[in-house]
């Protein structure tokens, strides 16, 4: 019943903005960041974001900060993103640790955002901008 209670919560954050863990996002430019940040995000955080640009566009993502506990496989607190609209579209990326990450460009307008943390130990988090990327796509087909 806890979890239950901690998923309601989280989803009623997101749809109102207060708190800024997960939600649909709509515009062609924005921020997203981890919870807290740039203080350090809570253990047990969940959230998922997806992005959705204009039709026709594609939403290209790029990181200003990134730094979150490493594990194998990133099996402790990870971002994880999708080529789509939810956790079942195709992986794009899985990362962690304090490398900041490459931009991620997806395959068109939706792009779907999963960060999650373990029970222990935390760290700042991640902040990323996001943008639409037609021209980059455009001029990659091209070359
Ligand atoms: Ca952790």
């Amino acid at each position: 019943m806890t979890t239950l209670r901690v998923l309601v919560c989280c989803a009623l954050l997101g749809i109102s903005g207060v708190g800024a863990c997960g939600g649909n996002l709509g515009a062609n430019v924005g921020s997203l960041s981890s919870p807290n940040f740039p203080g350090s995000y809570p253990n047990k955080a969940k959230c998922t974001w997806v992005i959705t640009t204009d039709p026709g566009t594609v939403v290209s993502l790029r990181f200003l900060e990134f730094r979150t506990e490493q594990c194998t496989n990133c099996g402790c607190d990870a971002l994880i993103i999708r080529d789509g609209n939810s956790q079942s579209a195709t992986l794009l990326s899985k990362m962690c640790g304090d490398d900041l990450p490459s931009p991620v460009i997806a395959s068109s307008n939706v792009m779907y955002l999963e960060f999650f943390s373990d029970s222990s130990t935390i760290y700042k988090g991640f902040k990323a901008e996001w943008f639409t990327g037609r021209l980059l796509q455009t001029l990659s087909s091209n070359a």
